[in-house]
């Protein structure tokens, strides 16, 4: 039996899981769905966010429980956690990430989609079952109030979410300067993933067919704000690890 991963589809979050199963060359389906769907699916593997990796002996309800999980079939110079300090520093980064980064990036996108309506739904039912995408198309108006009101959105969060996702690239950039091609030791680990993926709905990267969500179908202040944030160290950065470091899926249709 191969490993399910619910995921919410366009989730930044749910990529850093699928980029680790992927790299490690796991068997596993993608139970892809909208947000707000999602929930029918997590509650059966006993958590409520994307990732849930459900496994023989469990689910993991968290996409660095995901990580690790992946990283233990893999010899010691592959992992995402090196042994030591290069791992501890990586694990720190990661969560410095996790913990900042994916709610800004997030926020940013989203209230740049939200009042678009087409463009959120060209987004959110990508590579989601047909039944659901129409489904979400009806209830666009009440789905869309209902995901403002849970991520705690306000007149202020464009400029918040903003800010902070500037400050992140330039702390990024500023740890590159030195010519580094990783954030930690000579390796990429869970840190390098962890960022990029994050980063992902923030950056332009129209020009790798792979990229799920595509500045094409963003509304023209996102797209210009993706293409500007991608000529920057840390944007240039992303586009590096996914063409040199993402590798192909290793899921398996279901
Ligand atoms: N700490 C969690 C955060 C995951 C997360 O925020 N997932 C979002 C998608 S971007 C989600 O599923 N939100 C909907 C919900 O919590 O119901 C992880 O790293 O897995």
């Amino acid at each position: 039996m191969p490993l399910r991963l619910v995921t919410i589809t366009v989730s930044h979050y749910c990529e850093k899981a699928r980029w680790a199963l992927d790299r490690a060359g796991m068997r596993y389906t993608e139970d892809g769905h909208a947000p707000l769907v999602h929930r029918a699916f997590t509650a059966m593997g006993g958590g409520t966010s994307t990732p849930l990796l459900v496994t023989p002996h469990g689910s993991l309800t968290d996409s660095t429980d995901i990580l690790r999980f992946a990283d233990r079939g893999l010899e010691e110079a592959r992992r995402l956690y090196p042994e030591g300090a290069l791992g501890a520093e990586a694990a720190e980064l990661e969560d410095h990430f996790d913990r900042k980064l994916g709610p800004a990036t997030r926020a940013l996108a989203y209230s740049y989609l939200m009042p678009d309506a087409e463009a959120f739904l060209r987004v959110v039912s990508r590579d989601v079952p047909r039944l659901e995408a129409a489904a979400v198309r009806a209830l666009r108006r009440p789905m869309i109030a209902l995901m403002k009101k849970g991520l705690g959105f306000t007149d202020g969060t464009r400029a918040w979410a903003d800010e902070r996702v500037r400050a992140l690239f330039a702390e990024v950039g500023a740890r590159l300067a030195d010519g580094r091609r990783y954030l930690t030791g000579e390796r990429f680990t869970a840190a390098d993933l962890t960022f990029a993926s994050l980063a992902d709905p923030v950056v332009d990267r129209d020009d790798d067919p792979r990229a799920r969500f595509r500045t094409e179908d963003a509304p023209s202040a996102l797209a210009a704000e993706r293409r500007e944030l991608r000529k920057t160290p840390a944007g240039e950065y992303v586009a590096r690890l996914y063409r040199d470091e993402r590798g192909l899926s290793s899921a398996v249709a279901r």
